[in-house]
């Protein structure tokens, strides 16, 4: 048995220990359908979203050929299942439109940018049925890749889960220079689940169960880059996959069938310093990980699978949600005609000291479930609040080093997601002894149940109104989510050049 396996029977035996108090959520997880002919060597090839052309993004209804032979009702950016993929320079000014031509408001929020919150996509500034609302914000961000989608009050899990969510990748030179696999190597990887109808007709999103409001809305068929059995051929060599988890609330547990070795190099917030070796990620939504995977060792005419694996639950360790998946197949087919290797170091960064933090703050996580099993009322709860829209639940003076409490006393794991900032871990449980995924720029952290997770937060160079809220998107949409002002002068706004040359973004 490996160290992993171990691991894994650790957190069953963790079910029976803690069994009185998970009531609801001990059976949860649908059973995950198996496309059992990604196996066989059929499927889908995968799909890439059309890089964006500059021109107004249209959120409007749409049919769509998620299967090849099959329309699908589907909400869209700009008529492209999944979105159109943004790519910006850091220093550039980026600017766009976007147009709603859905039956409801709606409003773009850009996920893990630092930018003045007028563009920040707040529910509050969710624009009506044919109206629109301009972006325009200098790229501050180091090299990464960030992602948009709705942000309405209530209305965000079921737009996104209709499909609207696009990459938005920034370069940057310190990224450039480190020679990383590039081109037809650098594959994004949008992961997602949802329920399937079996007319293909359009996607189910019923949330009736106590578990799809304790856990969230669990799919039973994953999609990546929108394309349902995919697979990807790929060449004998080193591949850069960018992961972001878009699903509404399932975490994945991505490991190879093989059990490979991989590197990580880099997270929400960009690169790494170095590349971490593992062969286990856990990604929860609205996470990003870039992994490098070397397919050298592979013969011609094999494959591998990216798989998600099944897990125990239980107090401190991740839900259980149904069985094992595959994500995708790689077929290896060619030899590879261009070499890139691992590079031994990545882009340094500076790292917050908690002896320099000013203050603390709790984020205290909860779930009131009352009733009968099958009827429960469930309610979810930042510090014993629900979301109002016009109330500001913390100031946070600009530029002061905090540590954030994030104390989950709740069964359910809480992905939580600041807006306007990227952070950094301090521990987990109390171990500051990270674990890879856990290190570099972080704009969403995974809380498991019972556990506390503390971060190191710095506002800039923005003040302004953001958000506090869990990225499970049932829980969000429930009111798990807070507002916050930044107080203070803004800081280095005269240029993006300037911001970037104050705040030592690296
Ligand atoms: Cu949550």
């Amino acid at each position: 048995m490996n160290r992993r396996r171990f691991l894994h029977t650790l957190a069953l035996s963790g079910i029976a220990a803690t069994a009185s108090r998970v009531p609801a959520i001990a059976a949860a997880g649908k059973p995950f359908r198996t496309p059992s002919k990604l196996l066989a060597g059929a499927g889908t090839p995968l799909r890439f979203p059309a890089d964006w052309d500059g021109g107004p993004i249209v959120a409007a209804a749409t049919k769509q050929n998620v299967w090849p032979d099959t329309q699908t009702d589907v909400w869209t950016y700009g008529g492209s299942w999944p979105g159109p993929t943004i790519r910006v320079k850091r220093g550039d000014t980026f600017k766009a439109r976007m147009v709603n031509m859905l039956d409801e408001p709606t409003i773009i929020h850009w996920h893990g940018m630092i930018v003045p919150h007028e563009m920040d996509g707040h529910p509050s500034q969710a624009v009506g049925t044919k109206e629109s609302y301009n972006y325009s914000f200098p790229i501050l961000n180091r090299a990464g890749m960030y992602w948009y989608h709705p942000h309405p009050h209530h209305r965000t899990a079921i737009q996104a889960y209709r499909g609207m969510a696009g990459l938005f990748i920034v370069e940057d030179d310190a990224e450039k220079d480190l020679g990383l696999p590039d081109g037809g190597h650098d594959i994004p990887l949008v992961l997602q689940d949802r329920r399937i109808r079996d007319s293909r007709s359009e996607f189910r999103y019923e949330i009736v169960t106590d578990d799809d409001h304790i856990q969230g809305f669990l799919g039973d068929a994953v999609f990546v880059n929108g394309t349902p059995d995919p697979y990807l051929e790929v060449a004998k060599g080193l591949y850069r996959f960018r992961l972001l988890n878009g699903a509404n609330a399932r975490i994945f547990y991505l490991s190879f069938t093989d059990d490979r070795p991989f590197h990580i190099i880099a997270s929400d917030g960009g690169l790494l310093d170095k590349p971490y070796k593992v062969s286990l990620l856990s990604i929860s939504p609205g996470e990003r990980f870039e992994i490098l995977v070397d397919f050298s060792g592979d013969d011609i005419g094999t494959s591998v699978m990216l798989r998600s694996e099944e897990t125990g639950g239980g107090a401190g360790y991740p839900p259980p949600q149904g069985a094992a998946f595959p994500v995708i197949r790689f077929d290896v087919v060619k030899e590879a005609t261009k070499t890139f290797t691992i590079p031994q170091t990545l882009v340094p960064y500076e790292q917050y000291r908690a002896e320099d933090a000013v203050r603390e703050r709790d984020f205290i996580l909860s779930i009131k479930h009352e009733g009968s099993v099958g009827n429960l009322d469930v309610g979810h709860f930042i510090n014993g609040l629900e979301f109002e829209m016009d109330r500001v639940d913390g100031t946070i003076p600009i530029n002061e080093l905090e540590i954030w409490n994030f104390r989950n006393t709740s069964l359910a794991p809480h992905p939580m997601h600041a807006h306007g900032v990227q952070f950094q871990v301090l521990d987990r449980a109390g171990n500051t002894n990270l674990a890879a995924r856990d290190r570099g720029w972080k704009d969403t952290i995974l809380v498991l149940p019972y556990q506390t997770v503390r971060v190191l937060v710095r506002f800039n160079p923005y003040p302004g109104i953001y958000l506090v809220h869990c990225h499970n998107l049932e829980h969000e949409s429930h009111g798990m989510m807070l507002n916050f002002e930044v107080t203070g002068e803004p800081t280095g706004v005269e240029s993006a050049a300037a911001q970037i040359e104050k705040l030592d973004l690296k």
